[in-house]
């Protein structure tokens, strides 16, 4: 069979901001594009398994591949199968990729995963555009739905595989409560147990795409994954999977070594939770030295999993920087997120970060239910520049996301609609929706304008300009730093399209 793994344009996201406030709303992926590691885990996995299946790879959002392209570039494939990934926020691109599809080759079998399907299941099976869609981790679900395609077979036999007329046995049998699982997964997920055997992504495919962070150093970026799942419960958080499964420090670095191999000179982990404890990160720096690799690497950790010993070993070993997520400035806050963390934890880590020369990356949230004022932002800006001292800092807006505690309390509190996500996720082309904001007390328009306001405050403070002079190593980094700060004073000719940027500078 001859099968097209496809991660969609980018073309209609759903709308974070009222339209009043267009280019001026700062989104967490306007730093950077990463390679869609789920959807290439799938695809390793059944190139690793099976024989005979011609593979396609294409990243429409990485290679500039428009809407307006995909019917050539079907009818040029002709795939059997079409793989496509998602996320909830990008339903308008992912159906609209698959319709395309479905128009120039009516035969062809379209499979939706990735994050849309976990999280709204029923909707997702119900959509007219798709054949099947896989909930869940979906390495051995798409492999067997696959073999079972080939067969003839019924594929609703597979675990995760699920079609419009399979999923309706389950909508009103709740699932039973499973510790492994968010609450919130509403029917029988495809799950892997044990993350160690899996094929690590097969970056043959993604080797003619330059990735970019704007927090990187390099044009050589690899992403990786070391474990899957957290066991914390942020309120603002869905991730679909409690369960910390870890790969082993051996693996890891094996992995770690081809990337360099293969060219790449930075690695950035993109865990969940990469240091649940400060043991775990000893471990691989151990490995990594133990070896005499040589690389620049960092992750995205909490604050609690680390130590100064650990810290140490992580600079050590060619740990550059540790994004940390630091959510908010008071206690009363971090609990009421349910983040385990409190603001001396906080402090602490990134002061340890500091004196070992790691730069720190703050994810602090602004418009969350505890500040009643614009003041009370403020007051948490200075406990952020006064004693949290990170090197930089993403602000981001508090957006509702559904499946989340925070969203369940906004819907309590009669601040948003209950079921809109579910309405507009059956019929997204048709449907106009806007992320919702914790506007109980400040309005969003405000909060875009704090938005902007913090930014600026907290990156044209001149002791971090002069910081980041003395620190700048690459032209690379300096234009990525410019980036930002075109980005944050609104300089015409930066748009939100991270194409657009990217030719502003090769100019
Ligand atoms: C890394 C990451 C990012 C990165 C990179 C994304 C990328 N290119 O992959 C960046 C920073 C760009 C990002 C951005 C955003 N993200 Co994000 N991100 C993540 C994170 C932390 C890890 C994703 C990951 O690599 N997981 C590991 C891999 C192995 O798992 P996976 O991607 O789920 O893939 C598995 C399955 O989904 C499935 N699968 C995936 N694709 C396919 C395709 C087929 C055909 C099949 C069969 C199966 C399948 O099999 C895979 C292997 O097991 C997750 C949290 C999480 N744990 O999922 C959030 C998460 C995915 N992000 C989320 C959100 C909301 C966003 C943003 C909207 C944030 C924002 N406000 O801008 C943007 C949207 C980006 C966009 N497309 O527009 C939500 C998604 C919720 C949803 N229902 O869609 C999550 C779950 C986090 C959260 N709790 O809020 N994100
Ligand atoms: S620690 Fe991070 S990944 Fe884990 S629940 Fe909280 S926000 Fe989500």
């Amino acid at each position: 069979m001859k099968i097209l793994f496809i991660n969609p344009p980018d073309e209609n996201k759903v709308s974070e901001n009222p339209d009043e406030q267009g280019d001026e709303y700062i989104e967490s992926d306007d730093f950077g594009y990463f390679p869609p590691l789920g959807l290439l885990y799938v695809l390793s996995y059944l190139e690793k398994n099976t024989i005979g299946h011609e593979i396609v790879f294409k990243d429409c959002v990485a290679e500039h591949i428009k809407h307006s392209d995909l019917k050539e570039l079907y009818e040029d494939i002709r795939p059997d199968v079409l793989a496509v990934t998602s996320f909830t926020v990008s339903l308008v691109d992912v159906v609209l990729t698959a319709r395309t599809c479905r128009k120039s080759l009516p035969d062809c079998h379209i499979c939706m995963g990735g994050h849309h399907p976990i999280a709204f299941p029923f909707e997702a099976a119900k959509l007219p555009d798709f054949d099947s869609i896989v909930v869940g981790e979906g390495e051995i679900a798409f492999t067997e739905l696959i073999e079972t395609l080939e067969k003839g077979e019924d594929i609703t036999e597979v675990v995760g595989v699920y079609t419009k007329e399979s999923v309706i046995k389950y909508i009103d049998i709740p699932m039973e409560k499973n510790w492994r699982f968010l609450q919130k997964i509403s029917l029988p997920p495809a799950y892997i147990d044990n993350i160690e055997d899996l094929p690590v992504p097969n970056r043959k495919y993604i080797s003619h795409i330059d990735y970019k962070s704007i927090i990187g150093v390099s044009n050589k970026l690899a992403t990786m994954l070391s474990s899957r799942g957290c066991p914390y419960k942020c309120t603002f958080c869905d991730i679909p999977f409690k369960e910390h499964r870890r790969r082993s420090p051996k693996s890891i670095v094996d992995e770690m070594q081809q990337c360099i191999e293969i060219g790449y000179d930075e690695i950035h982990f993109y865990d969940d939770l990469f240091n649940i404890t400060p043991k775990r990160l000893i471990a691989i720096c151990d490995e990594i030295d133990n070896r005499g690799v040589k690389v620049k690497w960092d992750f995205r950790g909490r604050v609690n999993g680390t130590d100064y010993e650990s810290l140490r070993r992580f600079k050590n070993s060619g740990g550059r920087m540790i994004s940390f997520g630091i959510e908010t400035a008071t206690d009363e806050g971090l609990k009421l997120l349910r983040k385990g963390s409190k603001v001396k934890e906080n402090a602490q880590a990134l002061k340890w970060c500091r004196e070992l020369g790691i730069v720190s990356v703050a994810d602090y949230m602004i418009g969350l239910p505890h500040e009643k004022s614009e003041q009370d932002i403020w007051d948490g800006f200075k406990v952020l520049t006064k004693q949290y001292k990170p090197d930089f800092a993403q602000f981001g807006i508090l957006s509702l996301y559904p499946n989340t505690e925070v969203y369940d309390q906004a819907v309590e509190k009669g601040l948003i609609e209950g079921d809109k996500w579910n309405k507009w996720a059956l019929d997204p082309i048709d449907t106009k929706l806007i992320v919702d904001h914790w506007n109980e007390f400040i309005s969003t328009k405000d909060l875009v304008r704090i938005q902007k306001s913090v930014y600026k405050k907290f990156y044209f403070r001149p002791s971090v300009i002069f910081k980041e002079l003395l620190r700048l190593r690459s032209f690379h980094e300096l234009k990525a730093k410019f980036l930002g700060a075109l980005k944050v004073l609104g300089i015409k000719g930066v748009s939100n399209e991270r194409h657009v940027q990217k030719d502003y500078f090769s100019q």
